[in-house]
């Protein structure tokens, strides 16, 4: 009889050290805020209603404060880094990277990032007679930021132990369009604003390259019918960010949008931050049948908030959030 209170303790001792070493986990996995799919949504939106934010427009100019004012309202240091660069055709654009940053004084960083600005042409558009037409690129520009944006939104009532970066790269969309016959196929007609950003870290920025552990570019993360797939250069400069970005996403039930599968190499903003000396991936939309292209909106008049789909947006939220926890 005696022995009966004992034994029942050491049960409940048992059970105790189990449960506490379950509850580490799962205080780890409830920690991870909900990405707010509709809020997201909401923030492309928002940057929509300017209208196409193509170089050197008022609808840009606008959404540059838009999106200054947003990341401040949830407590980031917001800079602005002004350049000049020059398209195709010769003709001088005014850039505009927004630079927010969460935790401005702490290392080691990340970084986080996607191009604002809008392509100028539809040139890829079905109908010829938009080719000349901007388009309101709400996958193709505005999706990344409206993902950056909640993220921030989420992590501003948290002490996280590192620092971010959110950057909105101006000018990446204004590489020489598919009509025109000077600077065909010159790669370095894009991703201008990453490129000026590239060339001055060191001299702009607030931290060295070594503050930074690792960077991640979003670029068409909001489209329908679309998968990610391992991207070559991210592949080359950062194969163990694409393994732990693709490895939560698969954890957490998004293996439909992130496929373990490797697909073709973009010239994109992660090029600029990989070049920089930072490694960066680029988490990019493909279309999912053919896999073989961008998403068919892409470069399109069909690129608006009427084809912005929020599970695609959570998907690539969710993960983000689960990876920034988990640091
Ligand atoms: C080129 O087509 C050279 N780069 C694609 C990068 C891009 C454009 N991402 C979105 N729009
Ligand atoms: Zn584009």
């Amino acid at each position: 009889m005696k022995q009966i209170p004992y034994i029942l303790s050491l049960i409940i001792m048992l059970l105790a050290c189990n449960n506490s070493a379950k509850s580490v986990e799962t205080v780890q996995e409830t920690n991870v805020p909900e990405f707010n799919s509709d809020n997201a949504y909401g923030f492309v939106a928002a940057q929509c209603s300017y209208g196409p934010r193509v170089m050197n427009s008022v609808a840009h100019d606008s959404c540059a404060q838009y999106i200054v004012d947003t990341f401040r309202s949830f407590g980031l240091d917001v800079i602005v880094q002004e350049g000049n660069g020059k398209l195709y055709d010769g003709t001088s654009v005014k850039m505009q990277n927004i630079i927010a940053s969460y935790n401005s004084d702490i290392v080691p960083r990340i970084i986080i990032c996607s191009h604002w600005d809008s392509r100028p042409w539809a040139d890829h558009d079905a109908d010829e007679a938009n080719h000349h037409t901007p388009i309101d690129g709400a996958n193709d520009g505005a999706s990344g930021v409206g993902v950056m944006m909640e993220i921030a939104r989420l992590i501003q009532s948290d002490t996280l132990n590192i620092g971010i970066d959110f950057i909105c790269f101006d000018a990446e969309d204004c590489g020489t369009p598919e009509w025109a016959e000077e600077n065909a196929n010159s790669s370095d007609t894009w991703c201008l604003g990453s490129q000026f950003w590239a060339n001055k870290i060191g001299e702009d920025s607030l931290f060295s390259i070594s503050s930074y552990k690792y960077g991640i570019l979003l670029d068409m993360v909001g489209g329908n019918e679309c998968v990610f797939q391992k991207e070559q250069y991210s592949l080359y400069y950062a194969p163990n960010v694409v393994d732990k970005v693709w490895a939560t996403a698969n954890r957490l039930g998004y293996g439909n949008y992130f496929k373990n599968e490797e697909g073709g190499g973009v010239t994109d903003d992660h090029v600029q931050v990989n070049r920089a000396g930072i490694r960066c991936i680029d988490i990019i939309a493909s279309d999912s049948k053919t896999k073989m292209h961008f998403p068919d909106t892409w470069h399109t008049m069909n690129d608006n908030i009427g084809n912005i789909n929020r599970q695609t947006l959570k998907a690539v939220g969710q993960t983000l959030l689960d990876v920034i926890y988990n640091e």
